[in-house]
């Protein structure tokens, strides 16, 4: 299926494979990458390959493939071997949450403990 990429947009191009990523895990419709600057020994993102611009558009139009998004973070999760360990996985929708790539992405932190709280 041909995806709906925005030029403008960082993860349509890495999506296209024209800005380069480390994938760890594809779908016909989800990519799994390293992020760039890791904020835990794994940290891999997980974004649909089509370009909605936060969680929340993309669960209003496409449930399934928000869905979807839960179901790779899990499989990541499998395959870096933290899930046992325990992982957390983070949304940021919007700017004043931290959002700074406007392409609808879950982040996937693990191999270190998260008691610190939410914030
Ligand atoms: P945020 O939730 O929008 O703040 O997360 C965006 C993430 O995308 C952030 O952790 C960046 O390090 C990451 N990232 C990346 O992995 N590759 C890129 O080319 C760019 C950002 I630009």
């Amino acid at each position: 299926m041909a995806e709906q990429l925005d030029p403008d947009c960082v993860f349509c191009k890495i999506v296209a494979g024209a800005i380069p990523a480390t994938v760890v895990r594809e779908t016909e419709r989800t990519l799994a990458f390293r992020d760039i600057s890791p904020q835990a020994p794994t940290h891999v993102l997980v974004i649909p390959k089509a370009h909605f611009p936060n969680a929340a558009t993309l669960a209003a139009a496409e449930p399934e493939l928000a869905a979807a998004l839960l179901t790779e973070a899990a499989g990541v999760a499998a395959d870096e071997k933290i899930a046992d360990h325990g992982y957390r996985l983070i949304f940021n929708t919007g700017a004043g949450a931290g959002q700074t790539v406007f392409h609808a992405h879950v982040h996937v932190l693990g191999g270190a403990s998260f008691h610190e709280g939410m914030v």
